[in-house]
C-alpha cells in the first residue's frame, strides 16, 4: 500500500519569547530578552502549514503546551499561591521561570521519533516521544507530546506508542531532528540513518555539549525493532556540533532517495553515503554541499539543510525553506542552482518562520515526519488534520488569545496562566483531543 509522508507541525505556543535557553544554539542564545511576537510567530507556522497543505500534501497541526508550568517551578523550590511561586522565580531564578514558560514544543521535530509500517516487525506506525533530557525548558515537554501523541495517532490497530528512554544524559534522545527515513520507493522498507553526536567511544568533549547520544538511538531502534540491515548509526562531525549545529537536522535533510548534506555534516562522509547506498539497494540522490560553496556559519544564519524535501502529487521533488535563505547572499544562488541543474531538486517553495527561527527553529525543525499508508491516514484523529477551515479557525483562535509582545515580565503574570489555559481549553475542542492538559484535570 502506498505510503506518504505527512508533517505534523508544533503550533507555536501563546508563551513564544525568546529565553536563550538553547544549548549550543546560537540563534536562542543572540536573542535572549528580546521582545517576542507570539501572535506573529503563530500566523507564520500556520501559513507554513497552509502553504505545504496547498502544494497537495499532507499536513497535520500538534497542540503547544500548557506553559508556565507552576509545577515545575514548585519542583524547584518556590512555593505559595501561583502569583508568588511567578513572582519568586522572576526574581530569584528568571531562567527557570523561562524555561517553565518554554514554547519550544513547537519544535515537532523533537518531539519523538516515528516510523512507518513499513520498516517495523508489527506493521504498526512506532513512536518514541523523545526525552530531551539535555535542556531542563524541554525535558518538561516529553509527558505531553505522548499524550499528544497518542490523542493524535489513537487507534491500536495501527499505531504503537513507545515511553520515552529513561532520563539518563547517556540515553539522551532529542527524536526525529537526528532520525531520516529513505525509501527507494513509497511502500517497501525503508532505511533509518541515526546521526549521534557522543557515544561510549567518543564522549562530547567539544565547545557545546552533544544532545544526541548513539546508546539512545540503538534503543529507539530495538525498540521500534528494525531491521539491522536498514538501519544505520552514524557519528556527527564534532567540528559542526562545536560550530553551533546542535541537530543532523541543522546540517543535512533527507526524504525518499535524496539527501541534502553539507561536507561537514557526518564525520565518515563517503563511508555514510555508500552504506546508505547499499542499505537502500539503489544509489542515493545526493546535493553535497561544500564549505567553500556555504559555510557552516552561513549553514548556520539561513538554515539552508533545515529545509523541508517533499515530493509533489505530480512526482516532482520541492524545497521549502525559510526567508532567511532567499535573504542570505552566498546560500540563495546555491539554492538557483540547485533548482535550475540537473539534480533531484526541482523547485523551491520560501516561507517566513523568522519568529521561530530567532529561537534557532527552522522549517524542518517545526514539523515532525509521520508516513503514512492510506488506512493509517484514515485513522488518524480527523480533526487534527490541517484543511482551509481548520486555518481560519485556528487563524481566529490565535488572533483572540495571543498576545503581539511578550517579555519575562509578562510571564510573571498570574492573568497570563490563566489566559494560556481558556485558549487551550478552547484548544483541545477545535482539534478534538480530549483532555491533554494537566489543568484540564481533576486534582
Ligand atoms: O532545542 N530552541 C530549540 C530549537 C530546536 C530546533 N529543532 C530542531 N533543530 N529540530 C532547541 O535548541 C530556544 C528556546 C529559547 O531560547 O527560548 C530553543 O529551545
Amino acid at each position: 500500500m502506498k505510503t506518504q509522508e505527512a508533517n505534523f507541525d508544533g503550533l507555536v505556543g501563546p508563551s513564544h519569547h525568546f529565553g536563550g535557553l538553547g544549548v549550543g544554539n546560537l540563534a536562542s542564545q543572540a536573542n535572549k530578552a528580546q521582545a517576542s511576537n507570539p501572535r506573529e510567530a503563530a500566523l507564520q507556522g500556520l501559513a507554513k502549514m497552509a502553504g505545504v497543505s496547498e502544494l497537495g500534501l499532507l499536513q497535520g497541526v500538534l497542540p503547544p503546551q500548557a506553559r508556565p508550568d507552576i509545577h515545575f517551578l514548585r519542583q524547584v523550590g518556590f512555593n505559595g499561591n501561583d502569583a508568588k511561586v511567578l513572582a519568586q522565580a522572576r526574581r530569584d531564578a528568571p531562567g527557570l521561570l523561562s524555561a517553565a514558560a518554554s514554547a519550544a514544543s513547537m519544535w515537532s521535530a523533537n518531539a519523538a521519533t516515528v516510523s512507518a509500517s513499513a520498516d517495523t516487525w508489527d506493521s504498526r506506525v512506532h513512536f518514541t516521544p523523545a526525552n530531551l533530557v539535555s535542556q531542563a525548558h524541554r525535558a518538561l515537554e516529553t509527558e505531553t507530546t505522548t499524550l499528544a501523541l497518542r490523542a493524535t495517532f489513537p487507534a491500536e490497530r495501527f499505531f504503537a506508542h513507545h515511553p520515552a528512554l529513561p532520563r539518563s544524559t547517556q540515553l539522551a534522545d532529542e527524536g526525529a531532528a537526528n532520525h531520516t527515513r529513505f525509501a527507494a520507493d513509497d511502500h517497501t522498507c525503508g532505511v533509518s540513518l541515526f546521526v549521534y553526536g557522543a557515544d561510549l567511544q567518543y564522549p562530547a568533549t567539544g565547545r557545546f555539549p552533544a544532545r544526541q547520544t548513539r546508546l539512545a538511538s540503538e534503543a529507539v531502534a530495538r525498540q521500534h525493532r528494525l531491521r539491522s540491515d536498514r538501519t544505520l548509526f552514524v557519528r556527527q562531525h564534532p567540528d559542526a556540533i562545536a560550530a553551533g549545529v546542535f541537530h543532523n537536522d541543522v546540517i543535512a535533510v533527507g526524504h525518499a532517495d535524496v539527501l541534502l548534506y553539507h561536507e561537514y555534516a557526518f564525520v565518515d562522509e563517503f563511508g555514510t553515503l555508500e552504506a546508505l547506498s547499499n542499505a537502500l539497494g539503489q544509489p542515493l540522490r545526493t546535493v553535497r554541499i561544500t564549505a567553500e560553496q556555504v559555510d557552516m556559519a552561513a549553514a548556520i544564519q539561513s538554515y539552508l539543510f533545515n529545509s523541508q524535501i517533499v515530493t509533489l502529487p505530480d512526482g516532482r521533488i520541492q524545497l521549502i525553506v525559510a526567508k532567511d535563505c532567499e535573504e542570505h547572499p552566498a546560500v540563495w544562488p546555491v539554492i538557483q542552482d540547485m533548482v535550475d541543474g540537473p539534480g533531484p531538486i526541482d523547485g523551491v517553495s520560501v516561507f517566513d518562520v523568522r519568529q521561530s527561527m530567532r529561537n534557532g527553529g527552522g522549517p524542518a525543525c517545526l514539523r515532525l515526519r509521520v508516513p503514512l499508508n492510506e488506512d493509517e491516514q484514515a485513522a488518524v484523529n480527523p480533526d487534527s488534520w490541517f484543511t482551509p477551515a481548520l486555518h481560519r479557525e485556528l487563524e481566529a483562535w490565535v488572533k483572540q488569545h495571543y498576545r503581539d509582545r511578550l517579555t519575562l515580565t509578562d510571564l510573571a503574570d498570574p492573568g497570563f496562566v490563566t489566559e494560556v489555559h481558556e485558549a487551550l481549553d478552547r484548544l483541545t475542542v477545535i482539534l478534538g483531543l480530549g483532555s491533554i492538559y494537566s489543568f484540564q484535570q481533576a486534582p
